[in-house]
């Protein structure tokens, strides 16, 4: 992409809305624009992440055995009235009337749908377990929606639901989730600890809170250093395996973690005995996992025969991951005094490729035969070709924070190279045309 005809509306003052670092990078990157208060739209350079974003968590749940579905965002009030949530809901939940005047509602999650689907289509053992997820927006009508995407009030959210015979099974499901949340935030290159965790209006009895780390997340979190030394990815995991599974899980969960509201600086002393593995700071929930067993199956009657031909109440459990908090989320855990740093998995481009002087014709051919060269590798990168001063290209090109920059000017053209940075060491080399390219992968 040029950025001569990239649409990037990047912004140089700091936007006064914006309480907090994510949200006005966002905005001062051009990402996200508001459209009215906890609703925004998202720009070419915002959206690409939010794809990335949702291409990982797409993969690591397909890895997982759970398949993609999409339902509805509108769903009939009816449904809701079934489970009961209808009025227990209150305000958060936007309801909408159609022209037959229907009740319908703007869903907030999707536990009843889903169970609706399930219990029309699935009436045998034989076809359970099943996990079924799908990446869709949500509306929920917060009191006070803040901090842009983070707390919105239409958002994007991974909502995955398992089905099971009994407790056993479910729990196995859970599991699974659970293994697949570490190694979804492990890819987009954070720290996530899972929490034991209340289990509010989506109900049931075990529940864990994924926290990544981040300095200037919304909770105190206080852990055992070991969450930070674990490899989740350095190993292939077999999710046929329930016992591999849950090795992993057992370890996560032996470990000490709680955040503030929880924290019993006692018990952190004595499970963490030692201080230097004991670890204080900051994260931000992105993930939330429940079991609730039959709490929507058993007025929505979704039952299966089981092996003796009676009629089995299924055991379910939700997963959710906020796919449109992760952008902020992960420019809290990965920012500098610049900027945004992207991690490679998420960035919207790979390489910003800055042509520091479009008037000098060696410099220019340099730049298109790097851009030529790379659109052919399939390297994503973004070319500043404008005619613009080298000072400006350089601040936005920080600010937007791809991983790599090469620039590109006459006193290098001339000797046949170019200038190589990382953005977040801050590190440059300068090499040939194509030692660079080859350092991409190129
Ligand atoms: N049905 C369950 C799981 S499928 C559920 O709704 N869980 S939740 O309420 O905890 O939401 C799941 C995730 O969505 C949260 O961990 C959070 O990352 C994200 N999320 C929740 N509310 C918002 C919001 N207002 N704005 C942005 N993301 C949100």
């Amino acid at each position: 992409m040029r950025s001569s005809q990239f649409f990037l509306p990047t912004l140089r003052e700091n936007p006064a809305e914006a309480e907090i670092v994510s949200h006005r990078l966002m905005l001062r990157a051009g990402m996200i624009r508001q459209a009215s208060a906890g609703i925004y739209s998202w720009l070419p350079l915002g959206f690409k992440v939010l794809k990335k974003v949702e291409q990982i968590v797409r993969e690591e749940q397909d890895r997982a055995g759970c398949q993609e579905v999409l339902m509805p965002t509108i769903q009939s009030a009816d449904l809701w009235k079934e489970s009961g949530r209808y009025d227990a809901y209150g305000k958060e939940m936007l309801r909408i009337k159609d022209r037959r005047d229907r009740e319908m509602l703007y869903g907030p999650t999707n536990e009843e749908q889903i169970t609706q689907i399930f219990r029309d289509s699935i009436k045998s053992y034989r076809y359970v377990p099943k996990m079924l997820y799908h990446i869709q927006w949500k509306f929920r009508d917060e009191v006070r929606p803040r901090f842009g995407v983070m707390r919105g009030r239409e958002f994007l959210m991974k909502d995955a639901y398992s089905f099971d015979m009994d407790y056993e099974g479910a729990k196995r499901s859970y599991n699974k989730f659970f293994v697949a949340y570490l190694r979804t935030f492990a890819r987009m290159g954070m720290h996530a600890i899972p929490m034991e965790a209340e289990t509010g209006p989506i109900g049931g009895n075990l529940s864990h809170e994924f926290i990544v780390l981040a300095d200037t997340g919304e909770s105190q979190v206080y852990c055992d250093r070991k969450f930070l030394d674990y490899d989740v990815l350095g190993k292939d995991i077999n999710y046929e395996n329930p016992s591999e599974v849950e090795g992993v899980v057992k370890h996560f969960t032996s470990l000490y973690a709680r955040t503030d509201e929880k924290h019993d600086q006692s018990a952190f002393e004595k499970e963490v005995a030692d201080a230097g593995q004991r670890y204080v700071g900051r994260g931000i929930e992105v993930g939330h996992i429940f079991y609730f067993g039959t709490k929507y199956s058993e007025p929505l009657k979704a039952q299966v025969q089981d092996k003796d031909g009676n009629p089995l109440t299924v055991h379910m459990g939700s997963y959710g991951i906020g796919v449109s908090r992760m952008p902020a989320a992960i420019i809290e855990a990965s920012h500098d005094e610049n900027g945004i740093v992207w991690p490679e998995s998420v960035a919207p481009f790979k390489v910003g490729l800055i042509n520091i002087k479009v008037d000098d014709a060696a410099a220019t051919r340099m730049c298109e035969d790097i851009y030529a060269k790379l659109r052919n590798a399939n390297v994503e990168v973004l070319y500043d070709d404008r005619d613009e001063r080298a000072g400006a290209k350089f601040a936005e090109m920080d600010l937007i924070g791809l991983p790599w920059q090469f620039v590109v000017g006459p006193r290098g053209a001339a000797k046949g190279l170019v200038e190589m940075k990382n953005r977040k060491t801050g590190e440059k080399v300068e090499l040939s045309v194509d030692a660079a390219l080859e350092r991409l992968g190129a």
